[in-house]
């Protein structure tokens, strides 16, 4: 037995692949499951939405709808958040997101911008995270890309965080 070995395994593992402790979207393993649900406007088969909500920086949500155009990723929660702190981990640096914007919406259809942000460079595989000023809690959150240097925005992570 070694206890001490295993911890530091145990808290790699929390703050390694996949993002950081804390996050408010669950693990997702499918696009309900366990809860809430992970949607896109589009995406490609075997990279769907969900795939950035499963903590695990091996698999991706790629859109599957040719540019021009924007995409969206989308997370819906059971019990509104009020999220105040965001990340998006890349896969392929040229196909990261160089213009997004942050939304939430309580219905769905009418959404507020919580980050706008643009000019946006990468290196494949890297995670940035963001803060912005919000005191309201949300149903909806979705990640709003309006550009990416080729192709379409293919992403391994989205988290939010309450702090
Ligand atoms: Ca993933």
């Amino acid at each position: 037995m070694n206890f001490a070995f295993n911890n530091v395994g145990f808290l790699a593992a929390l703050a390694g692949t996949g993002g950081a402790a804390g996050n408010l979207i669950p693990d997702m393993t499918s696009a309900t499951a366990p809860e809430g649900e992970a949607s896109a406007d589009s995406e490609v088969s075997t990279r769907e939405a969900w795939r950035a909500m499963d903590r695990d920086d091996s698999t991706v949500w790629q859109a599957s709808t040719s540019p021009p155009a924007s995409w969206f990723l989308k997370y819906e929660f059971d019990s509104a958040q009020t999220a105040v702190r965001w990340a998006i981990s890349a896969d392929q640096f040229n196909q990261a997101p160089t213009d997004m914007k942050l939304q939430g919406s309580n219905d769905d259809a009418a959404w507020t911008d919580l980050d706008d942000l643009g000019g946006l460079s990468w290196t494949t595989g890297e995670r940035k995270e963001w803060t912005f000023t919000n005191s309201t809690a949300y149903l909806y959150y979705r990640v709003l890309i309006t550009d990416v240097p080729i192709s379409t925005p293919r992403l391994r992570g989205f988290e939010l965080f309450a702090s």
